[in-house]
């Protein structure tokens, strides 16, 4: 089943170099492809409607602090089962509960700052691709 997915890779990634190694682990995944990639800090009005299922939560203010404290980069996945399978490469949300071997497992530090976001559904994925790449809906 191909699909596509709405990647970004966060301001701790960027600030931490650690872009072309979180891209290549992508690359290295045979029958997936960046199909669009681009670098660019958020404006608030772009995250509230990225997070807006987290409005009201106790961790949304400093979330959108952080996202848009540095540049990110957002990119579309597109590949076999790249949904299901990024959400695995990403790892668990808590770093410290992430596996091994995933992205989040092997550099992540705290919850927030977790170095990347992968959509959780096909819904989502569709969604926040329209917001991040309005012409590639
Ligand atoms: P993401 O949306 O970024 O791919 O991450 P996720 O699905 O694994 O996690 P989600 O529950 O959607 O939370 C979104 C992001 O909010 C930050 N967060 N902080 N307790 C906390 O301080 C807390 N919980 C979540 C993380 O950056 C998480 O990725
Ligand atoms: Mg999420």
């Amino acid at each position: 089943m191909t699909q596509r997915t709405l990647v970004l890779l966060k301001p701790d990634a960027v600030r931490r170099s650690l872009v072309g190694e979180i891209v290549s682990r992508i690359e290295r995944k045979a029958g997936w492809r960046i199909t669009a990639l681009e670098m660019r800090t958020l404006d608030r009005a772009t995250l509230e409607q990225h997070y807006a299922e987290h409005v009201g939560r106790p961790f949304y203010e400093p979330l959108l602090e952080f996202m848009s404290s540095g540049p990110v980069v957002a990119m579309i996945v597109e590949g076999e089962r790249v949904i299901e399978g990024m959400r695995a490469l990403a790892g668990a949300t808590d770093p410290i509960a992430a596996a091994p071997g995933s992205i989040r497992g092997d550099y992540g530090v705290i919850v927030r700052e977790n170095l990347v976001h992968a959509s959780d559904s096909e819904e989502s994925a569709e969604r926040e691709v329209k917001i991040f790449f309005p012409g590639r809906a």
